[in-house]
Order: structure tokens, then sequence, then C-alpha cells
């Protein structure tokens, strides 16, 4: 079964910081899936606290907000067929050492942490992400 869905996506600034941004678009439009919006933004501690707040309890938790409002990210809605699992295969897994050949995380991350690209978790949490940064 198929169906067209929205997804978000973030390059991280660790990409951004790498001139990243171009060749992750490219990857995600060879993939069949379409950039509906995207836009440069810098987010604050705050706002990244909130956009993680599943993640408070873990231990990762501040680092994580620290670095997410570490520098200039790139958000964006990507939709196409199953698009919230089509664009966590893209990523690959977290832990870019874990990652599969061929995946965004395995080609450009650098670290758990430094691990280039958001993607969400599905079409539920989707929906909440996309409102965070474009209602
Ligand atoms: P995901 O990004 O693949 O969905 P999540 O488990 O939702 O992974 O974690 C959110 C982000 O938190 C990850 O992308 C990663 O940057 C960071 N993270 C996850 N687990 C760890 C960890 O064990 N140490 C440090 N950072 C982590
Ligand atoms: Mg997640």
């Amino acid at each position: 079964m198929s169906s067209i869905e929205e997804t978000l996506s973030i390059i991280k600034p660790d990409a951004i910081e790498r001139n990243l941004e171009e060749k992750i678009k490219n990857f995600f439009l060879k993939n069949n899936l379409k950039i509906l919006k995207s836009k440069k933004v810098k987010i604050t501690k705050d706002e990244a606290s909130e956009f993680y707040k599943v993640h408070q309890t873990k231990p990762f938790f501040n680092d994580l907000c620290e670095y997410l409002s570490s520098g200039p990210i790139v958000v964006m809605v990507l939709a196409g067929d199953n698009a919230v699992l089509k664009n966590r295969e893209l990523m690959g897994a977290t832990d870019p050492k874990k990652a599969e050949e061929g995946t965004l995380r395995k080609m450009y991350g650098i670290s758990i942490d430094k691990n280039s690209v958001h993607g969400s978790d599905s079409v539920e949490n989707a929906k909440i992400e996309i409102d965070f940064f474009f209602k």
C-alpha cells in the first residue's frame, strides 16, 4: 500500500557548516521526495528543547538542544509516497557508524550527535513537527 505523506526534515548544523545543503536536497529529489517548503533558520535553545521534548529525560538532552541551536539549520517539508518511512530509510540509523551504505548518515554523519539530518518518526509526529516550524 502506498499513500502520499508529508514529513519534516532538518539539515543539522554540522551539515550546513560543511555546505551539504544542496547535496542533501538533491539526494531527496533523486529519491522521489518533493521539497514542498524549505527555509534556513537559527533556533534558540528553548525552541530546541520544545522541539525535542520527547527526549527531555534522556542523558543527552541538554547537549542535543545546545547542538541544534548552535548554528543555522535548514528545515523542510518533504512529500511523497510513504514519505515518513522513506525519509527514515534515506537517513539511515541514528548512529552513522551503524547506518547502511548509501544513506545520508553513512555518507555525511560525523557521530551520533552530529548525524547531519533529522526526520519525523511517524505521520502523527510529522504533523506536529511541520506545524512547529511552518505554522
Ligand atoms: P533519530 O534522530 O534517528 O530519530 P532519536 O532517538 O530520536 O534519533 O534521537 C534524536 C537525536 O538525539 C539523534 O538524531 C541524535 O542526534 C541524538 N542522540 C540520540 N541518541 C543519542 C546518544 O546516545 N548520545 C548522543 N546523542 C544521541
Ligand atoms: Mg527521532
